[in-house]
């Protein structure tokens, strides 16, 4: 039998309240049903909501370092489950378990991070302008924070949002993605038994259009932190944006590796197939173009096309598989109709372009890894987010070029460039138009106490991770305090000579 899961409101483990439920099944095996969930809707976000706000006061008066001390706990527990928690996620949404290790490894670094800036979250001090007046700013929290996260970084991503956002102070409604509920569920417990009160954190499992719509729109949400496609994230925008909420989007991305001609080609072969079939290419930091030196391009493409072939699929509890599925059906549907998109724009498929389904993978939503060559700047394949293991290689001529193709996409998040030339790096780093750049490395690979994000459509300015996301779980406040015993008027009581 499957376990049965349950939202998590006011500190009470509750079904949804018309009983019904949704199943989460396996990706590599879609015989198995990983969990039941309750499919809940506006009038469950209503109650979270309702809870949150009674339970922000006393949360925002404890002392930052209390509530700092708490997430260091959460660290602890996760650290002590990482292996149960990593065995889960990659049985709910397919990715192997060196990368579902990393990626509660990477709530493990976020956790320990939120807990020591429980004792900075550092405000200013400016000098008055006036004799006897002190001029300070420090942070408060905003209050409810709506936290929703995406499936492909089940653990880190909420990791994220909901660590700093408790550790300023926020209340907490967080809708996971409905292909991984079982994974944010395992992280809410954990935030129960290191101690955040009742009401606090809240979990509501459900579609987007339901609980996530009513978490936007709902008048006492101050806050919204949302991690998914720019479409979606756009509609959020409009949604909560006309309510005056404060909205932090991480969206798509269509990330590009340059290998120039004095490269260390066999550096930047690991780098591309980790970057580009590594999570089975669903990271919005993936490598989905690759941008190659025409003086290199023939010889590279040779090792490429070997490697791509020899990369093993498989279910990812399988330590010696490199490769799992993709997340669903309607995923795998997606990645598949851009073969037919590519052929007719004139691209040359190179290797896969098909299902896998060879002995046990015909029970999953298993993905050849896929590459174009011949890609042309301006190709759908070349600038559309694909979400899946399809690698487009396009040739130019000199930095300058590949630099400009890279560029010349919607999207600005991750970018990487193969080189030995010192000249060349730099100039990559001031011109390429991305939130991260890397030199002689892959496009995936953020470090959780780096700011995360990027340009363009990848979002609306704000960085999630490091020390820049809180900014964002706080306001800013300024206080004035006049020790003088008298009124002193700032600007006009000042003389100037
Ligand atoms: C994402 O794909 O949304 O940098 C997050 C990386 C990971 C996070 C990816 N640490 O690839």
């Amino acid at each position: 039998m499957a376990e049965k899961y349950q939202n998590y409101i006011d500190g009470e483990w509750r079904d949804s309240l018309s009983g019904e439920t949704f199943e989460n099944r396996n990706p590599a095996n879609w015989d198995e049903v990983v969990g039941i969930f309750p499919k809940s809707g506006k009038q469950e976000v209503d109650k979270a909501v309702a809870a949150a706000r009674k339970a922000f006061n006393a949360w925002r008066l404890m002392p930052a370092p209390k509530r700092g001390m708490i997430l260091k706990k959460v660290g602890d527990l996760m650290t002590q489950r990482k292996e149960e928690i990593a065995r889960l996620m990659t049985r709910e949404m397919g990715k192997v378990l060196a990368e579902t290790r990393g990626d509660v490894q990477e709530g493990i670094d976020t956790a320990y991070y939120a807990a020591m800036e429980g004792r900075r979250l550092l405000g200013h001090n400016a000098p008055s302008e006036l004799p006897n007046k002190m001029n300070l700013s420090f942070k408060i929290p905003v209050g409810v924070a709506g936290i929703i996260t995406p499936w492909n970084f089940p653990m880190a991503i909420p990791t994220w949002k909901i660590f700093p956002a408790l550790v300023c102070g926020n209340s907490v409604v967080f809708k996971p993605a409905s292909d991984t509920p079982a994974t944010a569920t395992k992280l809410v417990k954990i935030l129960v038994e290191a101690g955040v009160p009742e009401g606090v954190i809240n979990i509501v499992h459900g579609g987007g259009s339901s609980v996530g719509m009513a978490i936007v729109q709902h008048p006492d949400v101050d806050l919204i932190s949302f991690t998914g496609s720019s479409d979606v994230g756009s509609i959020i925008n409009s949604s909560g944006g006309k309510d005056l909420k404060r909205i932090s989007l991480e969206l798509g991305g269509k990330n590009a590796q340059i290998v120039m001609q004095d490269a260390n080609l066999h550096l930047a072969l690991d780098g591309v197939l980790w970057g580009a079939f590594g999570t089975t290419g669903q990271r919005c930091t993936a490598t989905s173009r690759l941008i190659l030196h025409k003086d290199i391009h023939d010889k590279f493409m040779d090792m490429l096309g070997e490697s791509a072939n020899n990369l093993k699929l498989g279910d990812g509890l399988i330590e010696s598989n490199q490769v799992g599925p993709v997340i669903n059906e309607a995923a795998r549907e997606k990645i598949h109709s851009y073969i037919d998109i590519g052929k007719n724009d004139g691209a040359t498929m190179l290797t896969g372009g098909e299902f896998a389904t060879d002995g046990d993978l015909s029970k999953g939503w298993f993905y050849k890894p896929t590459i174009f060559v011949d890609v042309k700047q301006g190709m759908r394949i070349e600038q559309e987010e694909i979400f899946g293991p399809v690698l487009s290689v396009i040739k130019v001529n000199d930095l300058d070029e590949a630099i400009k193709v890279l560029n010349g996409v919607e999207y600005g998040l991750s970018s990487s460039l193969y080189t030995q030339d010192v000249n060349n790096a730099f100039k990559a780093m001031r011109d390429i138009n991305c939130g991260i750049t890397y030199i002689n490395g892959p496009t995936i690979g953020a470090e959780a106490h780096m700011p995360f994000g990027g340009t363009k459509r990848t979002g609306n300015g704000h960085r999630e991770g490091g020390w820049e996301v809180y900014d964002f779980y706080t306001e800013t406040k300024v206080v004035y305090v006049d020790f003088s015993g008298k009124l002193q008027k700032a600007q006009i009581d000042v003389e100037y000579e």
